[in-house]
């Protein structure tokens, strides 16, 4: 091939939480999203019991797309995107995730939203859990360590199918599913499954709560497949993993053998998405570490047909590892075993920019599981300066966005892996999922607005709009 395929698509990525706003309209409930205040770099966001007095909830008004939506789509149709990944919010059709009937006002947002999406032939992608559940949920159940959360993701799901069925052909079932192996800092801790992890809950009890709640969501995820392929045979249904490949330190044996552990400790998610079953190194970790999970024969059964078609991925960043004589088994605990590159740069959040690492995991995904895929995310979180004349040029994120998909075209045209289509992460600034700011932008639309929430709210186009746009117009011929 010489290029990319002729439908490939190309587009931005949001997820609703971080850019919607209206947490209070058209009927919707409170999300586990709206009861985050904001941290920053090195300060971590808080889960706080209810929504409290005097607390900054950056996610409760966004970047207000719920009322901007029809402005910032003609944006994205002016950059000449084919596709916009979004997500739906879960408490928008079922305020509080138990209820047996939806809520019309949500459902008819989300069909004035995608219509409008379509007049533009822009195809909306959707992920249908992507940090946000209701709240409710989390109090009442404990989030997804309770098995009643497969029926009510399940009931959703078909809810969202069955309405959209001729507006959208692409879908995602649980966001980096994957990251939350990161228990111990994970974000807030990881919202996808609303588990709060109480102050008697030693680390023992936390991984094990952890491997619990994913265990369900594999199973909701693999029910949710087969439902979305009996709604309609057409629909593309995905998994979505956060793609940070992890390196060795060295060529040292020890360390190679440290970097497959942690490869599988955070990819045999997408095993159980792609295959339709554990592998043995998670079945033996489990009894090794006695974890005893309530896995039925059913739900074995259930992993077997719901398999994924195609695989969705994030991708910002590589990590590195490194063996020690105390570890002889090879333990892999995130962030612990982790090591910096010293062959790469970070950005100012400290995260390890590597344009290369995007061809080897394409690689990587291919050679392992010879599915499509889909990357659904990549991009460059900078502080952005808007120039008196409102311009903003972010050369930086034109030349981290050049170096990925030049490798990424490499891995198409020399390697040949199957790829649908990109969509870099916050095509519009948004607020930040891991620190809750706004200054942690990646956008090619600037949005005027700081991390305290003020600002007009106006968009304006940054140097990589049209960096992009001329991009998308030659089909990437020209990186
Ligand atoms: P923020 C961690 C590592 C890789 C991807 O992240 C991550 C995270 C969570 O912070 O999340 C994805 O906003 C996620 C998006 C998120 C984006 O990456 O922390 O799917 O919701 O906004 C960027 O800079």
């Amino acid at each position: 091939m010489s290029g990319f395929k002729k439908d490939f698509l190309w587009g931005g990525a949001v997820a609703v939480h971080q850019l919607e706003g209206g947490w209070n309209e058209g009927g919707k409930g409170i999300s586990i999203a709206d009861v985050m205040t904001a941290g920053e770099y090195g300060i971590s966001r808080e889960v706080t019991p209810g929504i409290i007095e005097g607390r900054n909830y950056p996610n409760h008004e966004a970047i207000d797309f719920f009322h901007r939506y029809k402005d910032d789509i003609k944006l994205f149709s002016e950059m000449g995107f084919t596709c916009f990944r979004t997500s739906i919010a879960w408490s928008r059709i079922f305020p509080e995730g138990d209820e047996l009937e939806p809520n019309e006002a949500g459902l008819q947002f989300y069909d004035n939203m995608f219509d409008e999406c379509l007049k533009y032939n822009i195809q909306p992608v959707i992920t249908l859990s992507h940090f946000e559940m209701p709240y409710h949920l989390v109090t009442e159940y404990g989030g997804w360590r309770n098995r009643k959360l497969i029926d009510f993701f399940l009931r959703f799901a078909k809810v969202v199918f069955t309405r959209y069925k001729s507006k959208v052909k692409y879908w995602m079932t649980f966001n980096e599913i994957n990251n939350q192996v990161n228990y111990r800092e994970s974000l807030c801790p990881f919202t996808n499954s609303g588990i709060l992890y109480s102050s008697d809950e030693d680390e023992y009890a936390r991984e094990r709560a952890m491997y619990q709640a994913v265990h369900y969501e594999l199973v909701a995820s693999a029910l949710v497949v087969d439902a979305g392929h009996l709604i309609n045979p057409d629909f593309k249904i995905g998994c979505m993993i956060a793609m940070c490949p992890i390196y060795p330190l060295t060529c040292s044996p020890g360390d190679m053998m440290m970097s497959v552990s942690a490869m599988h400790r955070r990819y045999w998610f997408t095993d159980v998405h792609v295959r339709g079953y554990y592998p043995q190194h998670m079945v033996n970790y489990f009894r090794k570490k006695g974890f005893e999970l309530d896995i039925t024969e059913s739900d074995i059964e259930i992993l077997q047909h719901g398999r994924v078609d195609y695989i969705g991925f994030s991708y910002y960043m590589s990590f590195v590892t490194q063996y020690t004589d105390d570890n002889p088994e090879f333990d892999y605990v995130e962030p612990a075993h982790l090591v910096n590159n010293p062959y790469i740069q970070t950005s100012d959040w400290g995260w390890q920019v590597d344009a290369m690492g995007l061809r080897y995991s394409l690689n990587w995904f291919w050679d392992h599981y010879q599915l499509p895929m889909f990357i659904v995310e990549n991009g460059f979180g900078a502080n952005d300066v808007q120039q008196a004349d409102g311009t903003v040029d972010d050369q930086y994120r034109i030349d981290y966005l050049t170096a990925h998909v030049s490798e990424m075209k490499k891995a198409v045209v020399e390697d040949g892996v199957d790829l649908i289509g990109y969509t870099p992460w916050g095509c519009i600034d948004l607020i930040s999922a891991g620190t809750g700011e706004m200054k942690k932008r990646y956008g090619m639309i600037y949005v005027d607005k700081d991390n305290d929430g003020n600002g007009s709210l106006n968009r304006s186009r940054k140097k990589s709009f049209y960096w992009y746009r001329d991009l998308i117009a030659d089909n990437g011929n020209t990186i």
